[in-house]
């Protein structure tokens, strides 16, 4: 995939470098279909994989079955024939392996993937890694079936707002959430991530017990002020919450709401990062991309940096290198919208990698 990826975007430079034309780029594109090599059944496999999986505890395990937990990403794209084709992933972090090993029909995760030994083990012989996987306890010598999921990535950040009137103690406990993985021996968020207000000791977080996500001062405690945000999810969904309001001892149903940060911080090779610096991506109906550098000033900047929960932020603009050719472009904004993606853009984009945008979001004193 990353032969075909480093060929497209090839392709692309080359098309930009001839002409500006839309137009013709268009026609371009759609007359020279057989150059472009036949996929093979190994490219068929990985272009039908998630490039990033998570991979969480459900049920308790020793710490050393906690240090596998994590993201991982696809590392190797022309895997060796024990792996059937399959794409091999690699912890972010560690030095530990997601792969398919043939001889068994299962995905594992181990310290080699060219070895059958592993600690995890699935059931299925699926195409891409996913579901429950088994955990080999070693101190009780036996598998603990479904004991570690394998899904999808939570967005790194979300945002909490008051969708009703709420008090002013409330009213603090709204903003920006940054995830991050919590590490608790009794496992009592599920393997869940846990967010935490960006300036508040708040936290956002799921409590197994109830199946819900919550929003307290202690991801390790059921005590919490808002309840019920999409019950049962992995991840925080956009949803709707309930908040105990203090002065009537009772629950307000829908007055608080979850949604999406739809402007982000990214790392050199494209992984969504928190903090104050990175290259800077929007996301638009579900698809990020990186924000051109063409026609975006500091108005664009500091909508960026509201959304990214830095209130009054002074931003600083420079420039900064995408991994990969996918831009928004010529990304206007007045300085007044909420969100990035509420600002002008066009429909179309002529921008080259060094085009991207590294944003600092610093806040005024
Ligand atoms: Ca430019
Ligand atoms: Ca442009």
């Amino acid at each position: 995939m990353l032969l075909g990826l480093s060929l497209l975007s090839t392709v692309c430079a080359m098309r930009k470098k001839r002409t500006h034309d839309i137009t013709s780029n268009d026609l371009t594109t759609k007359s020279t279909p057989q150059t472009y090599p036949q996929p093979t059944q190994s490219s068929l496999l990985q272009a039908a994989c998630d490039t990033t999986v998570a991979i969480r505890a459900e049920k308790t395990l020793s710490s050393f079955g906690q240090g596998l937990m994590g993201t991982y990403d696809i590392t190797i794209t022309t895997p060796p024939s024990a792996n059937a084709g399959r794409p091999v992933y690699k912890h972010r972090d560690e030095n530990y392996y997601l792969y398919y090993w043939n001889d068994f029909s299962k995905w594992r995760i181990g310290r080699d993937h060219t070895a059958a030994s592993a600690w995890a083990d699935g059931s299925s012989n699926s195409a891409c890694p996913g579901g429950s996987l088994s955990w080999w306890h070693d101190s009780f010598s036996h598998w603990v079936d479904n004991a570690i999921a394998v899904g999808k990535v939570c967005d790194p950040s979300v945002a909490v707002a008051a969708a009703k009137t709420l008090s002013t103690f409330g009213q603090s406990m709204m903003g920006v959430y940054v995830g991050f993985t919590a590490t608790t021996a009794a496992s009592p968020n599920a393997g869940r991530p846990v967010y935490k207000h960006k300036d508040e000791s708040y936290y956002l977080y799921y409590w197994n017990q109830f199946s819900k996500w919550r929003i307290g001062s202690d991801y390790n405690t059921a005590s919490g002020w808002a309840s019920g945000f999409t019950a049962s999810s992995v991840c925080p969904e956009p949803s709707l919450g309930s908040w105990w309001d203090s002065n009537f001892n009772a629950w307000v149903d829908n007055a608080i709401a979850v949604g999406k940060v739809t402007t982000r911080l990214v790392s050199a090779d494209g992984h969504p990062i928190a903090g104050k610096t990175g290259l800077l991506q929007m996301v638009v109906d579900g698809i990020g991309k990186y924000v051109c550098d063409d026609a975006f000033d500091n108005n664009g900047a500091r909508v960026a940096c509201r959304e990214l929960g830095y209130a009054v932020a002074n931003p600083l603009v420079a420039d900064g290198v995408a991994h990969a050719d996918s831009f928004y472009d010529d990304v206007t904004c007045t300085g007044s919208e909420s969100k990035l993606t509420e600002c002008r853009r066009s429909s179309y984009e002529n921008c080259g990698k060094s085009e991207a945008i590294t944003l600092t979001c610093t806040e005024a004193r």
